[in-house]
Formats: C-alpha cells, sequence, structure tokens
C-alpha cells in the first residue's frame, strides 16, 4: 500500500492479525458471533480492532508530550463536522488495503460496512469541517494539538424532503453507540452560571471579586482520537457533555424537592443537547450564549489542570507553553473567562493577567455578514455571567483609555465603533471587537477576504494594529478530500508522481506536463466517467431520478444562503428550460444540475428556493419534449458522508456567492482537486483557484468586488435587468404562474419578490447575463472532450495550494509559533 513506508513498524498489523482481532472482538466486545453478527456489531467489532493500533499510539503520543512539553495549540470551535471516522481511519493508520482483505476473507465488503457508519454532523458547513480539516493536518504535521466542541446529543437536523419541501429530524448519531469516542470520567468540571458578584478583601488587604454562582453544571469530556496520517501523532478531540451538577441536585432533592431537582437536571442536559441549525446567522438565545460559556469554561479549566500539572501555580511560562485559537466569534467568552480565573482565582494582577491572555488567543474572522457578528445583549449577559461582564467593561475602559484616546483624541464616534460595548435602546456586548482587542494576531480566511477584514470590517483596529491582522487562505484535507473519496483517481497519482502526494499535494503539479497526452486524459475521464456512474446510481437510490453519465454533472453544494445564489443557478435553469421549449434545436451537451443544501429551519425564502427546484425538477425531469438535454436533482440531506460521492463525480462545480460575500469557501477546492472546472465569481479562496489553474481553465464571471461596491453605492435598481433582458423577464414572471406547480399559482412568487420589490441586495439579476455566457462557455469547452479534459486536469493537479496541511503550517509560522513534536 502506498503509505505504508509512514508508520510505524512495530505495531503494523496483517491482515490474518487484523482478521483476527474482528472477530475476537465481535465475540469478546460485541457479545455476538460471525453467524448471528448484524452490520452494525461488523462495525464496531471492526472499530474495535482499528482502536488497539489508535488507543497504542494515542499513549505513545500522550507520554511523548508530556516528556517534551512542548507549546500546544489549543482549538476552541463550537463546530467540528467530522463526517465518518472509520475509512479515514484506517487508511491514516495505512490499515485500509489490509482490512478490506481481512474482511473480504470473512465475506465482508469494507465500503459497505463503512456505510453502517453514521456522520459526526456536529457542525453546519464551512466553518466546522475547517476545524475538521484542520485537526487532521495538525496530528498529521506532528503538532501537539487539542481540539475542544461541545458533545453535541444532537448535530444538524437530518433533511427529509416532503413534497418538494424540507423537513428538519432530529439527527441521533450517537443512538446506538460511537466506537470512536471515549468517556474521561477522571477530568470532569464543574462550572458556574448566573447568581451575583460579591467584593470582599483579599488576603492582601486588596479587594477581592468573588462570584457566588447561582447553580453549576457538571462538564463530562468525550475524546475522540485524531490520527495523524502515517500514524505517528494521535492527538485528541476533547468535546464537553452537560450534565446536572450532583453536588447542586442533592441540595434541592433534600429540601423535598424532587421535582424540582429533575427540572434542574433536564435543563442543565439542555446545554449540550442540540447544534443551533443557524450557518452564518447569530440565533441571539440565552441557550446558546450557555452552550459558548459552558463549552469554553469547560476548556479553560482543562488546559489550566494540564499546565499546573507541569507548572504548579507559576504562570510565567503560560503564555510560551498555551496557543488557543478562537474560531469565530463563538467562543469569545473564553477571552474574559482565562481573565476571571487568572484574576480572580489565581490572584494575578490585571495588567499581568492581560499580557497572559493578550498572547495566547488569536481569532479566526470567517464572514463580514453582518447577520453572522454576534452581539449579546448586556442584560443577558449580566444575568448569566455577572463577573464576565464587570471583566468586559474593565477591558473596555483600559482599551479606550490607553490606546484609542491617545491615538485619537477626544473622538467620541470613533470609540463608538471600537466599543467592545454597543450603545442604543438596548446595550449590547460586540464579540468581534471584543476578539480583536484580546487576540495577538487575528486572521481572514482568504487573500480578498483578509483584506476585507482590515479595510472595511475592522479599519481602525487595522490602524492601531497593523501588525495584528493577517491572512491564512483556507484548506481541505487530501486524505479525506482525494485519497480516500476517490481511489481511483488517487491510484492514478500514485502510478504518475508517486505515492507521497497525500502528505506534499504539489507534487501533483508534475501530473500538469501530461495534461495534453492522449493517454493520460483517456484514463482520467474514464476514472471521472466510473465516479458519475457511481453516483447515478446513487441517485437513483435516493430520489428515484434517472440521469445519465453521460451528461454534464453540474453540482452546487453548500447551505442554502440567498448571498451563495442557489437562486441564480435556479433561473438559470429555467432559461435554459425556455431555451429548449422555445428552439428545439437549441445547441447543448445534455447536463444534470445536482444540488445538495439544508436551509435554516426558520429561514423561509431559503426554504422556498429548495421547494422552487424541487417543484422545477418535477417538471423538467419529466418533460419528454427536451429529450432528456436537461435533469434536475435535488439531493436530500446533504452531509459530509454524501459529498464524499458527490465530489468525484462532478464535472462542474458552481462557486457563484456575490462577490465580496463568501468569505473563502473550501468546496470549491475539493471539487477542483477532483478534476471539477469552477464557474465561479472572483470572491473568496475562487480568486486564488484560479490563479493557481489559470483563469483560463476557470469559467470566471460577474461582477467583482469593487463593481458591487460601485453599483450598489450608485443605487442598484433590478428592474433595470429585469426590463433590459427580455429572457431574464420571462424567467421571473414565470414564478407568478403555476407552470412548476400546478394549481397553486404563487407558490414561488416570493422569489421573484425578493429579487425585484425586495431590491435584490444580492445582485442576482445583475450577474444573470455574465454567468449564462459563462455556462455557454462550459458547454463549448466539454464538447471538445481534449480542451475538457485538459482543464479537468490542470484544475485536480493544480490544487496543492489547498492543502490544509500548508494552511496550518501558514499558522505555524505567523501566528501559533510551535514547534513539531515527533511521535516515535
Ligand atoms: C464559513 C464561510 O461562510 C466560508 O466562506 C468559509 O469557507 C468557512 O466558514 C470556513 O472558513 C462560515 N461558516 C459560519 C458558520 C457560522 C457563523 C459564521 C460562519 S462563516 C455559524
Amino acid at each position: 500500500m502506498a503509505t505504508k513506508k509512514h508508520t510505524g513498524q512495530d505495531l503494523q498489523l496483517d491482515k490474518d492479525q487484523l482478521k483476527a482481532s474482528i472477530v475476537r472482538h465481535l465475540r469478546s466486545t460485541l457479545g455476538t458471533s460471525e453467524q448471528k453478527a448484524s452490520p452494525d456489531a461488523w462495525w464496531k467489532a471492526t472499530a474495535a480492532a482499528v482502536n488497539e493500533q489508535v488507543y497504542e499510539r494515542l499513549t505513545r503520543t500522550q507520554q511523548t508530550h508530556f516528556k517534551k512539553d512542548t507549546r500546544a495549540i489549543h482549538y476552541l470551535s463550537a463546530e467540528f463536522l467530522m463526517g465518518r471516522l472509520t475509512s479515514n481511519n484506517l487508511h491514516n493508520l495505512s490499515l485500509y488495503k489490509v482490512c478490506e482483505e481481512a474482511l473480504a476473507d470473512l465475506g465482508l465488503d469494507l465500503t459497505d460496512l463503512c456505510e453502517q457508519e453514521p456522520d459526526m454532523a456536529l457542525g453546519n458547513g464551512g466553518l466546522g469541517r475547517l476545524a475538521a480539516c484542520f485537526i487532521d493536518s495538525l496530528a498529521t504535521l506532528n503538532y501537539p494539538a487539542v481540539g475542544y466542541g461541545i458533545h453535541y446529543e444532537h448535530g444538524l437536523f437530518r433533511q427529509e424532503i416532503q413534497d418538494g419541501r424540507q423537513i428538519e429530524r432530529p439527527d441521533s448519531w450517537r443512538e446506538y453507540g460511537n466506537p470512536w469516542e471515549i468517556c474521561r470520567p477522571e477530568s470532569v468540571q464543574e462550572i458556574p452560571l448566573y447568581g451575583y458578584v460579591e467584593t470582599v478583601f483579599g488576603d492582601n488587604g486588596g479587594l477581592k471579586k468573588v462570584w457566588h454562582a447561582g447553580r453549576k453544571i457538571k462538564g463530562v469530556p468525550w475524546d475522540i482520537p485524531v490520527v495523524g496520517f502515517g500514524g505517528h501523532t494521535v492527538n485528541i478531540l476533547r468535546l464537553w457533555e452537560s450534565r446536572a451538577s450532583e453536588f447542586f441536585d442533592w441540595d434541592v432533592f433534600n429540601a423535598g424537592g424532587y421535582v424540582n431537582s429533575q427540572a434542574e437536571k433536564a435543563q442543565a442536559e439542555t446545554i449540550s443537547k442540540v447544534l443551533y441549525p443557524n450557518d452564518e446567522t447569530d440565533a441571539g438565545k440565552e441557550l446558546r450564549l450557555i452552550q459558548q460559556y459552558f463549552f469554553c469554561a469547560c476548556s479553560i479549566k482543562d488546559i489550566m489542570r494540564r499546565y499546573k500539572r507541569a507548572h504548579g501555580n507559576d504562570f510565567s511560562q503560560f503564555a510560551a507553553q498555551i496557543a488557543i485559537q478562537l474560531n469565530d466569534t463563538h467562543p469569545t467568552v473564553a477571552i474574559p473567562e482565562l481573565m476571571r480565573v487568572l484574576v480572580d482565582e489565581e490572584g494575578l494582577n490585571w495588567d499581568s493577567a492581560w499580557s497572559i491572555c493578550y498572547h495566547v488567543f488569536s481569532y479566526t474572522n470567517h464572514t463580514l455578514l453582518p447577520e453572522a457578528l454576534e452581539k449579546w445583549s448586556v442584560h443577558l449577559f449580566e444575568k448569566v455571567l455577572p463577573r464576565h461582564l464587570e471583566v468586559i467593561y474593565e477591558i473596555n475602559a483600559r482599551f479606550l483609555d490607553e490606546l484609542v484616546e491617545p491615538k485619537w483624541p477626544g473622538n467620541d464616534a470613533i470609540k463608538a465603533k471600537l466599543s467592545i460595548i454597543e450603545e442604543g435602546a438596548v446595550r449590547k456586548v460586540r464579540m468581534g471587537n471584543l476578539c480583536v482587542i484580546g487576540s495577538s494576531k487575528v486572521n481572514g480566511v482568504a487573500e480578498i477576504h483578509s483584506k476585507l477584514v482590515k479595510e472595511d470590517l475592522f479599519p481602525e483596529f487595522a490602524q492601531l494594529w497593523p501588525e495584528k491582522m493577517c491572512n491564512v487562505t483556507n484548506g481541505v484535507t487530501p486524505r479525506r478530500w482525494l485519497l480516500a473519496c476517490n481511489p481511483e483517481l488517487s491510484a492514478l497519482y500514485d502510478d504518475a508522481v508517486g505515492n507521497t502526494w497525500p502528505l506534499a499535494l504539489d507534487k501533483l503539479r508534475e501530473v500538469v506536463k501530461s495534461a495534453d497526452d492522449p493517454q493520460f486524459q483517456q484514463k482520467f475521464m474514464a476514472i471521472k466517467r466510473r465516479n458519475k456512474e457511481k453516483l447515478v446510481k446513487v441517485i437513483k437510490a435516493e430520489t428515484g431520478i434517472e440521469v445519465s453519465a453521460e451528461a454534464i454533472f453540474d453540482v452546487q453544494i453548500k447551505r442554502l444562503h440567498e448571498y451563495k445564489r442557489q437562486q441564480l443557478n435556479l433561473i438559470h435553469i429555467m432559461a435554459l428550460y425556455r431555451r429548449l421549449l422555445t428552439n428545439p434545436d437549441y445547441q447543448m451537451h445534455p447536463r444534470v444540475f445536482i444540488f445538495g443544501s439544508k436551509a435554516a429551519p426558520g429561514y423561509k425564502l431559503a426554504k422556498d428556493i429548495i421547494y422552487a427546484i424541487n417543484k422545477l425538477a418535477d417538471r423538467v425531469n419529466n418533460d419528454t419534449r427536451i429529450q432528456g438535454k436537461l435533469k434536475v436533482v435535488f439531493m436530500p440531506n446533504y452531509r459530509v458522508s454524501l459529498a464524499e460521492k458527490l465530489i468525484p463525480a462532478a464535472d462542474v462545480s458552481e462557486q457563484i456567492s456575490t462577490a465580496g460575500y463568501e468569505a473563502s469557501g473550501t468546496g470549491n477546492m475539493k471539487l477542483a482537486l477532483n478534476g471539477a472546472v469552477t464557474i465561479g465569481t472572483l470572491d473568496g479562496a475562487n480568486i486564488e483557484i484560479a490563479e493557481e489553474a489559470g483563469a483560463e481553465n476557470c469559467a470566471i464571471f460577474g461582477l467583482n468586488v469593487d463593481e458591487v461596491k460601485t453599483l450598489k453605492a450608485r443605487g442598484y435598481n433590478p428592474y433595470d435587468f429585469y426590463y433590459g433582458n427580455s429572457e431574464l423577464k420571462a424567467v421571473l414572471d414565470w414564478f407568478d404562474t403555476d407552470y412548476f406547480t400546478p394549481g397553486r399559482p404563487g407558490e414561488l412568487a416570493a422569489i421573484k419578490h425578493s429579487l425585484l420589490e425586495g431590491g435584490d441586495p444580492y445582485l442576482t439579476l445583475a450577474d444573470f447575463h455574465s454567468y449564462s455566457e459563462a455556462h455557454k462557455l462550459i458547454d463549448t469547452w466539454y464538447r471538445d472532450p481534449a480542451l475538457w479534459a485538459r482543464k479537468a486536469i490542470i484544475n485536480s493537479a493544480t490544487m496543492g495550494k489547498f492543502n490544509s496541511d500548508r494552511s496550518i503550517q501558514d499558522y505555524v509560522d505567523r501566528i501559533w509559533k510551535l514547534t513539531n513534536c515527533n511521535v516515535g
């Protein structure tokens, strides 16, 4: 197997050993037998056998990290979208092939077995999946790292489509147990909430703050081993589950309040019950703030405990040993929490504590969307975290007096803008400002996005601290997003450039020289064709829709949001359909438009767009007049494991956000890496993808960031485009009819309304013509097989930059300053 040489030889298993181990676990861990075992039991027995390897390496890693006592990164994130772990762990341990053979001997198919595993969907989309790729890369590059997050009982909802509409069902990913997690009762933490703050005299005669909690919550850690590729380093992802604190329950119980104590228990366990399903929209709810505080406080306590084990009460090494990354503003409350612990509990003076905090924390911004910038009402903060509000006031006062006033004397407008507190009818705590003030580094996630963070979002902060602002362009792990999900293309690359590319994705650039080689093209396109044929079966099984692998597979997979503009794709498909109906000779290669997308349950228009896509699909897919030239497929329940099937089969990657709105995107990287040609705007990482692949190998269209700004400043009027383009007008007028919703006219009118009376905030109509032209170009390219193969190959071969190992190395060099720690 390609990766064998990376692995600790003393632990390497052969087929017979693995087989014996699986059977042993089937009997002794799962309590069943080869004759009776269910697929689920086989999967769990296989996982248990693999875990023997994982745990041995985990122990070695932990011993090495403790002995060497090197600086470590603590990645705080409310989301980790891990997906499935079986195939990933097998690949990273170089056991995939061996396991495949062992199971074949037992009459089982590894791919089928892997299908038993529910996705760990503890995230919404790109932000959560990025965290998962990053912890994979950290372990692979042998950096000491811990991921900290929330052990949600229910991850992102399962999406069903009924009558074209999205229905949300609970996701119960661990209902029947999860073999990849370990409960660690020895590391339980207890955290306070509510209550009041008292000022008392401290030992040294000075004043001291004491927070008397109104209640306490227990945090139970579940560890998920994170196996680096090659299997040397196994780090952990530590997810906190909330429980009622026994101590507190007993008080109530003794007072005769059994019912109350049970209610308190239910409330405590609610904290980690469910992931908020809002991608890029702030819910502003009390429970969400408590979730954030809960996992941050547990994590800070855990970090503190481990630090003290090595250094006792000497905090002089804290900032040298500990780096904490805040994945967006969701874990911001970790900053005042660390201040509170250092000042109130450890007795440090304010300045020493602040110096530690400032050096420890860094913040990644993932969006400029105002709806996503978290603000909590001061009132709520005061109720839930009274001491933290005081700490925030103190941070703010010192910041405004010591930094803002000297730089902009007497300028109250700037003070109001930079203050952590937003004044107004409802006073609010601005988590973004707190993050910038409390962090030594602030980064955006693609070049253009980081520039906008500096120039548009935080311009005054950038003036105060020009060195603080930096960029780290996102990346994806090539182990999951090429090696594991596209085995045939991986094998082709092994033959072409050798098997080191999973650790050095830049290697694939060598393949560019074969982009015009007919033999190589034939092999590459044959693989794409077989991946498409596999997807044809999945589409049939999931939706009943029949599509042909002969067609162009055009894929838009991402959360549903107006700025991502699924509605632009939708109206363009309607235009194509109309062209085919009005002109039976309209020349186009058959095309299948494939969507995968979840809408936030409360986002009405997003749900209407899903409904419209499904209604359009019903109509188009059953219209014999267009001779199967157009098909529309909405794949229900888009998730990591479905992405792993869609991405290797995509010909075209839709990355069509309004310029300036998609911070980076990461699906764009995965699709191009697997040989899809991007149709996209100059937004987020698309810009860097086009730079790497060459603009001629992407279909770039639409307004760029500056043009969007100019048009908005001039006053954008969508009616100019509606009346200026008769095809666009006809398509939009279709929404008022019952053409797609027979007998129910107007059901889709909300979409037209948002694009006209609603002002079309994301400039869909302004970009329609250019988008349509770019699609014509795609069609022309595809009809020239050698030209298309060349573009597909070059796209795949030039994505080396978007390896998450490179992103992590950038974080290390620019922000974390870690040294790697080799585990034997
Ligand atoms: C996404 C960004 O939209 C996307 O462009 C980027 O590639 C990805 O993060 C990773 O950097 C975001 N997801 C969320 C989710 C929430 C709040 C803000 C963002 S930004 C809940």
